[in-house]
């Protein structure tokens, strides 16, 4: 007997039937983002052909690899960017981009991200900030807040958090931005407007962890749902007073400064030039 191959309704070929229903947990923000992501590039290029997705380990790495009908290389846990670093270099004409959650990329993979950063390397990360480790328990990550509860701070978290998105931006990124699944219109502008940009570009998406982080700390997916509509605030500077309580989203960087090719483009023909010369 065969079974008949279901298409998504609304992102259909750019999702791999076979893979569907998706495993993520019920609530779980992941497929939001990755939908978002999905109707960017619809938008702007209609197809995944000149598209490679890259990720590491844990459950925000598993929304390209496997669900994307695309180009995806699955890496080793913290690793995405190094990955990505190779096949952009080697390939300048493709689109790469890395999508992973906050324990690959900023715990086991904060190295290569903000060198990468620094670098201004031509890649657009998106970031799913679930607050934990989800896939492995709910462990405390470096995006934990102080005080939060988790399978291994259940008195509460001692450390302060990384503000990754602002973090990179300092680091020297073209563009950083932090949103929530709430706000998913947002996102979707947000990468499109980073796929048309160079250097490295940064999205950041605040999203409910359920099974893990939000049952030891917020009780409900309502909850926290409510919480991303009433407590964020759209970053408009420096000098904006931000009430206690209140989390930041927005865009925090838009630079238009050389991407690494382009200024590793600038360097070769001026060496070339010392070189004839001489
Ligand atoms: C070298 C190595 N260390 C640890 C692990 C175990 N591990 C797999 S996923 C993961 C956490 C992933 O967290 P995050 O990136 O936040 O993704 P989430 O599951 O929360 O979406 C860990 C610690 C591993 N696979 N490899």
């Amino acid at each position: 007997m065969t079974t008949a191959k279901r298409e998504h309704p609304f992102v259909g070929k750019y999702i791999r039937p076979e893979v569907l229903p998706h495993k993520m947990c019920p609530g779980c923000g992941n497929m939001i983002a990755g939908n978002a992501l999905i109707r960017a590039v619809d938008r702007l290029y209609g197809s995944f052909d000149k598209f490679v997705f890259v990720s590491g380990i844990g459950c925000a790495a598993w929304v390209p690899s496997p669900h994307f009908n695309a180009d995806t290389v699955h890496t080793l846990h913290g690793r995405a960017i190094p990955a990505a670093i190779g096949i952009k270099l080697a390939n300048p004409s493709l689109n790469v981009i890395v999508f992973s959650g906050d324990g690959d990329l900023i715990g086991i993979g904060g190295n290569h991200i903000i060198h990468a950063a620094r670098r201004n390397i031509d890649l657009l990360v998106m970031m799913i900030n679930n607050f934990n480790y989800g896939m492995t328990g709910g462990q405390l990550a470096p995006t934990t807040p102080l005080g939060a509860k988790t399978i291994t701070t259940i008195y509460g978290n001692p450390e302060s958090p990384f503000d990754v998105a602002r973090l990179i931006a300092e680091a020297g990124a073209n563009y950083s931005a932090r949103w929530t699944v709430y706000h998913n219109a947002l996102i979707e502008k947000s990468v499109e407007k980073a796929l048309k940009m160079e250097g490295f570009r940064f999205i950041e998406v605040l999203s409910p962890c359920v099974t893990r982080y939000v049952k030891f700390n917020i009780g409900s997916l309502e909850k926290i749902m409510d919480l991303f509509k009433k407590q964020t605030v759209i970053y408009k500077g420096e000098n904006q007073e931000i009430p206690p309580g209140k989390i930041v989203i927005g865009e925090f960087v838009i630079r238009e400064n050389p991407g690494y090719l382009r200024r590793y483009g600038m360097m070769r023909e001026k060496a070339i030039k010392q070189w004839r010369k001489s």
